[in-house]
């Protein structure tokens, strides 16, 4: 072919159409962004270092197209051609995540772009969920939700012919890639109309109002945007004047020196009008608006050491003793970049600065990059946690689904159950994270 699109380009534009799309349907959700965009420029002029850092580090520029979403899924077939339609946009799913055990029916992957290129550019993910029908406990209604979703196609059928084509081809050119983004985009439209009658919904919304949101309408709908914050306490504490009401605690890590992995905050879901099939009319709640502010990704001890000062904190009521209980909690976890470094707890890039690379010959393959770092020839910076956590999703599943959590806690992960739907494995995470600091050495000559 001539002139292809690159799948950078059409994630990029894919995910500027999602937002514009949704901030119309939404609009807290554009007063949201507003809120995020002067939080993050006041932080960024208050600290020249980390502006500096960020620029270092090539994420200031990616920091106001970044975004994640979510949708839900409700059948094999569904997530199987929505991996095709992602790995078009050189997203990629990573990780398995089981909400079951938080009383949530379904299982997760977090479609994602993998390689450094692609996350500078522009780091777009949804996190992407399966129903497990089979948590249904009534046998009938089970049936009934499995015939439902089997007479639905959540995308258009000019979806499905580009995604052909751009398999034949080998891709698409630049018109037929902007097609490809407005037909993709209908699958995760709203509809306020139901495929099933007032009863049918409601006897879904009783096994769980999760199942009645993605068995009952015709696409998958997003169900948030999230855009990230470089201080998130500042904007749950901006957020009521802002005229959003935030969810009760920040998910995650306590505020640090050195940010961890993942904070999160929301908003409660609206509740919207609906339309059922008949002449019936009601509501519907699942969409919402959360931010994030993202951190250090941590290797696999790191991870060992949050998940247990993490469950060893446990959830406070409000959100100020919360965070002060965290803050005490996780005084046992280093907080300085060297320390995380010589310890093994996190991730990091290193480069060689201009004098470093005056003096390559000078560094050998094993050699500890530490020396080198407090001679000012190389540089270790972070590397961005890219994913999600369980316990965090599962406090905003929750949050958005009337509070308690419900009554399905059979805990029984299934990851091979969700690589089969899938069509394939999920990446693992860790070893990404892995790749991409010892390329980075190896870049430096250290390995
Ligand atoms: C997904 C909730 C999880 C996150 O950021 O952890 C999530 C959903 O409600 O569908 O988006
Ligand atoms: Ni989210």
């Amino acid at each position: 072919m001539a002139h292809t699109l690159s799948a950078d380009d059409i994630r990029e534009d894919f995910s500027q159409a999602m937002s514009a799309m949704y901030q119309q349907e939404v609009p807290q959700y554009g007063t949201l962004l507003a809120l995020v965009a002067d939080v993050n420029l006041a932080v960024l002029e208050n600290n020249p270092r980390l502006h500096e850092q960020l620029a270092n580090a090539d994420e200031l520029a990616r920091l106001n197209v970044e975004r994640h979403g979510a949708i839900r899924v409700g059948t094999a077939q569904e997530l199987a051609t929505l991996c095709r339609m992602f790995a078009i946009m050189g997203m990629y799913p990573v990780g398995y995540y089981d909400l079951s055990v938080a009383g949530v029916p379904v299982h997760s992957t977090a479609f994602r772009p993998v390689d450094d290129a692609a996350l500078q550019r522009n780091p777009f993910r949804i996190f992407t969920s399966l129903l497990r029908l089979e948590l249904i406990d009534d046998p009938a209604l089970r049936d009934k939700a499995a015939r439902i979703l089997a007479r639905r196609d959540i995308f258009t059928p000019r979806c499905r012919a580009l995604m052909a084509l751009h398999d034949e081809q080998g891709g698409l050119t630049p018109a037929q890639g902007q097609e490809f983004v407005r037909e993709a985009l209908e699958t995760f439209r709203w509809h306020h109309h139901t495929t099933v009658d007032k009863e049918t919904y409601q006897a879904l919304h009783q096994q769980h109002r999760l199942i009645a949101d993605v068995v009952c309408f015709p696409g998958c709908h997003i169900n948030h945007l999230t855009p990230r914050t470089l201080d998130i306490d500042q904007v749950q504490s901006l957020m009521a004047k802002y005229g959003i009401e935030p969810k009760a605690v920040i998910e995650g890590p306590p505020r640090r020196a050195v940010p961890l992995l993942l904070r999160q905050t929301s908003f409660k879901a609206l509740e919207e009008p609906v339309s059922f099939a008949g002449d019936a009319s009601g509501t519907h709640t699942a969409r919402f608006g959360e931010i994030e502010q993202r951190g250090v990704a941590l290797t696999p001890k790191g991870r060992a050491l949050y998940d247990r000062l993490l469950s060893e904190a446990g959830v406070g009521k409000d959100n100020l003793s919360h965070q002060q209980h965290l803050q005490a909690v996780f005084k046992a976890f280093p907080d300085s970049e060297f320390l995380l470094r010589q310890q093994g707890l996190a991730w990091f890039r290193y480069r060689l600065t201009p004098s470093g690379d005056a003096h390559r010959q000078a560094i050998r393959p094993g050699d500890d990059p530490q020396p080198f770092i407090e001679r000012g020839w190389v540089i270790a910076q972070p590397i961005t946690y890219e994913d999600f956590l369980p316990v965090s999703a599962a406090g905003i599943f929750q949050s958005n689904l009337g509070g308690e959590s419900q009554t399905h806690s059979h805990g029984n992960a299934s990851r091979g159950a969700f690589e089969t739907a899938l069509g394939r494995p999920v990446l693992n995470e860790f070893s990404l994270y892995e790749e991409a600091e010892m390329r980075s050495k190896r870049r430096c000559g250290l390995l």
